[in-house]
């Protein structure tokens, strides 16, 4: 194949760009321009690894895989593709001979935050992972033009504002406008012959975006497709020839309003009709695409399976079922039965959450309006259910459609070859709550394949002081290798080493406090522990829990300022989504804490309470790497995974928390010397249900009732002592999340804590064997899982042939 590499210098390149794709003079540019200019140059140097991957896999035709997910919280994408590719030093020596700052290129660059957070985030840690090991995929999803909103903080209550990252062009990704489908919804099916024909009465296209996803040293680089929403016909002419303009541009409104915003909820909102448009939007675009690319070189549908691997990333594609299974009959010709069989040996399905109010139903009549002819399928996918119950002879017959709804989870099951937990125990939980019925009529579905994230971004990216120790320690093979952390565990037993480690904290520590300074107008001292919970805000994550035990120390400082207390520095970061109104007053008593807190002299640098707004993925790759401690103390059962849990630990933090989710693996890495667990566990939480009275254990901890009293009588909230009532009325009435009862566990694991830190040397031993064994956390072993026991592909990396 011809060399398109632009193998000519990086300066040149971002030269031409300047003047040819932007249109402007060095000395008229601005660094947004400038940043647009390096995007461009350093996209093309992607366009040949890019088309190279494309070739090879088409030349041996090879299984693909296909990752829908409704969210792809990519974060920033120039930084870390100059760091895949190894351009950083041309980079900034390029930028520099203009007397342009790389840092404020980079910066510059408004986060793609397509996503809410955990789910989205693994999303893009897939993506990047696939490409570096490899393995032919693509990911599909939504164009959203406006992500994840923009949060402010006013009198310390959040305040939301749309997000608009597409307003200045971004300049990596492909427009194919040559690339569209139709996508129905609404209308009427009718029989003709043995075939059923829909025919909707709305139609929209769906246009491919693509942007490659390049692996380590562009070895390899697959495909996002992201879908937007288009008018089929951008007038309806009747209207417009009538002169009612307004009305005759009502189709093009209509199209474009399915891709034009994220919902900003990470638990199921209930039942909104344009969520389910959206769903059914890129779910069907992402099958007819895939089905095209397989039908150019295969004639036989029954090789489906062989070929294709198809993720759902939870329950938002689960359509996808009946949409492949009514493009093999409809379309296709196949019988419901083979078409069933097809369908299932295609797809797989990821569950991220247990949590009831979060498992995504969809009223019947509803599913019926927008997609007749699916709503059929779904009750024949329901009769094959019974059927395999009745074969099984387990007894409790589980239901896809059930008191007028359909369960997308039992959904998404049924249609699934394969059915994944993201941790260890919570796998086991599946089996043994949610989704018991269906794993006794299918023993063998559900696996587990424990999360994982990306060591480019979040290691080599994130904490480049700690790459450059790394890189000297162990050379520069961690970085797709990443268990090769393994060998710094010695190192944790050389003073010298533990220094050097422990300098690099103190850098990323310091640059975090230059930016709290820069952006909040604060400061803090570097020398104190840095203790650090980011994370949506969430009941089952108990923020609360940390804000009550912010104030409880307050409390004990107060008392006695002159013990030898360890100072702290708490942050807080997270959104809340707009309609879930606990969540957001839970941030509104956080600020009001941390304003008293601050404003103390006698507390003083003691503690520090620091919450910055609008918590992205750029501010974590700033938190992280200067962090001590990590919270992840989620009522235990209900944090399906975490993976800052991960991000932390490979960073060198420790981590404080309950045994959830992947902590417990975690712990189980680290040992359990090197981390603060504390509280019930899920089997425990499940005991404590029946009979559960908060007050009691309030009357239990002085320290939480003296607490609860401050802000019921208006201690962090003067003048207004009705303020945080909701909080603490819903905490009285009936903590679900049992914070009362974990209390006193949390408050003495981080007196703990507070010694523990206070033996520089012994947490610098515990720092340094956190990343040390943290290895296995890296997303290239989640992929590797998922390779091998869910989607039966190999990488093409290094074959050749
Ligand atoms: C569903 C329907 C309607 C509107 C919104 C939603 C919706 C959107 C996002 C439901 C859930 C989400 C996101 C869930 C999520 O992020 N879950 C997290 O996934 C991580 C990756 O597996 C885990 O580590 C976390 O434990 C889990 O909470």
């Amino acid at each position: 194949m011809k060399d398109l590499k632009n193998t000519g210098s990086l300066a040149g390149a971002i030269e031409f760009h300047l003047a040819h794709s932007v249109g402007k003079t060095p000395d008229a540019a601005s660094i947004t321009d400038w940043r647009l200019a390096l995007s461009r140059a350093v996209r093309d140097k992607l366009v040949t690894p890019w088309f190279d991957a494309t070739h090879r896999t088409y030349a041996k035709d090879r299984k693909r895989v296909y990752y829908l997910s409704m969210e792809f919280l990519l974060g920033r994408i120039l930084e870390d593709a100059v760091n895949n590719l190894g351009l950083e030093e041309e980079a900034k020596e390029a930028l520099a001979a203009y007397g342009v700052n790389f840092a404020e290129v980079v910066n510059d660059e408004p986060d793609a935050a397509l996503g809410n957070g955990g789910l989205g985030r693994l999303a893009a840690c897939f993506l990047d992972s696939l490409s570096c090991l490899g393995i032919p995929a693509y990911g599909y999803g939504i164009r959203y033009a406006h992500g994840l909103f923009h949060q402010s903080f006013e009198d310390g209550r959040q305040v939301e504002m749309a997000e608009d990252w597409l307003r200045h062009q971004h300049n990596w990704e492909f427009e194919r406008s040559e690339c569209t489908y139709d996508i129905g919804f609404g209308g009427q099916v009718t029989e003709t012959g043995s075939r059923a024909q829909w025919t909707p009465s709305d139609v929209v296209m769906a246009q491919a975006y693509d942007t490659p996803v390049p692996g380590w040293q562009a070895s390899w680089t697959n495909t996002l497709r992201l879908w937007s929403a288009k008018p089929k016909k951008i007038f309806d002419l009747d209207p417009f020839n009538r002169g009612d303009y307004m009305q005759a541009a009502a189709p093009e409104v209509l199209a474009e309003t399915i891709s034009r915003v994220l919902y900003p909820d990470d638990s199921t909102e209930i039942g909104k009709e344009l969520r389910l448009k959206q769903e059914f939007f890129f779910t069907s675009a992402s099958l007819q695409d895939l089905m095209r690319r397989f039908l150019a070189h295969n004639g036989d549908l029954r090789a489906l399976p062989s070929k294709v691997a198809i993720q759902m990333n939870d329950t938002h594609p689960a359509i996808a079922g009946p949409e492949l299974i009514r493009q093999l009959t409809d379309i296709h010709g196949l019988s419901f039965e083979d078409a069933f069989d097809i369908a299932q040996g295609t797809l797989n399905y990821t569950n991220h959450t247990l949590l009831p109010e979060a498992l995504e139903a969809w009223d019947v009549g509803l599913m019926t309006k927008v997609l007749p002819r699916h709503m059929q399928l779904i009750e024949r996918i329901d009769d094959r259910l019974s059927r395999d119950v009745k074969k099984s002879e387990t007894g409790v017959a589980p239901r896809i459609v059930d008191n007028g709804s359909v369960n997308m989870g039992t959904l998404a099951f049924t249609c699934a070859r394969r059915v994944n937990g993201v941790s260890a125990l919570h796998t086991d939980l599946m089996k043994q709550t949610v989704f018991s019925d269906l794993h006794a009529v299918y023993p063998d579905r559900i696996l587990n394949q424990t999360n994982g994230v990306t060591p480019r971004r979040w290691v080599h990216g994130c904490n480049p002081g700690l790459r450059t120790l790394l890189n000297e320690t162990i050379g520069t093979g961690w970085v797709n290798d990443l268990e090769q952390l393994e060998q710094l565990t010695p190192l944790a037993d050389d003073a010298a080493f533990r220094i050097r480690f422990m300098a690099v904290k103190q850098e990323n520590k310091q640059r975090l406090v230059d930016w709290v300074a820069e952006t909040m107008g604060v400061q803090i001292s570097p020398d104190a522990m840095f203790d650090i919970q980011i994370k949506r805000i969430h009941e089952y994550k108990r923020q609360l829990m940390n804000a009550l035990e912010t104030a409880a120390l307050a409390n004990a400082i107060r008392r006695a300022p002159d013990e030898d207390w360890t100072p702290r520095v708490k942050f807080f970061g997270g959104k809340a989504a707009p309609a879930y109104l606990d969540a957001k007053n839970i941030i509104w008593l956080i600020n009001d804490i941390a304003k008293s807190v601050n404003e103390d002299p006698v507390i003083g640098d003691r503690l520090k309470v620091i919450y910055p707004p609008n918590y992205n993925v750029s501010m974590a790759e700033i938190l992280i790497p200067a962090a001590d401690l990590s919270e992840q103390i989620s009522t235990a059962g209900k944090e399906a995974s975490g993976t800052g849990n991960m991000k932390f630990a490979l960073n060198g933090a420790v981590t404080i928390g309950t045994l959830d989710g992947a902590n417990v693996e975690i712990r189980d890495h680290v040992g359990e010397d090197n981390i603060y667990i504390f509280g019930m566990t899920a089997d425990q939480v499940q005991a404590a249900r029946d009979g559960y009275v908060t007050q009691a254990h309030i009357d239990r901890s002085p320290v939480l009732k003296e607490v609860i009293e401050q802000i019921q009588t208006g201690f962090y909230s003067p003048g207004e002592p009705n303020r945080h009532r909701p909080v603490l009325e819903k905490l009285l009435r009936d903590d679900y999340f049992m914070v009362a009862a974990d209390f006193d566990a949390y408050w003495d694991a981080q007196r703990q804590v507070d010694q523990g830190f206070a033996d520089r040397d012994a947490w610098a031993r515990m720092a340094v064997l956190n990343t040390a064994r943290s290895g296995w956390f890296s997303s290239d072993r989640t992929i590797k899982g998922y390779a091998r026991d869910v989607w039966g592909v190999e990488s093409l990396l290094g074959d050749t042939t």
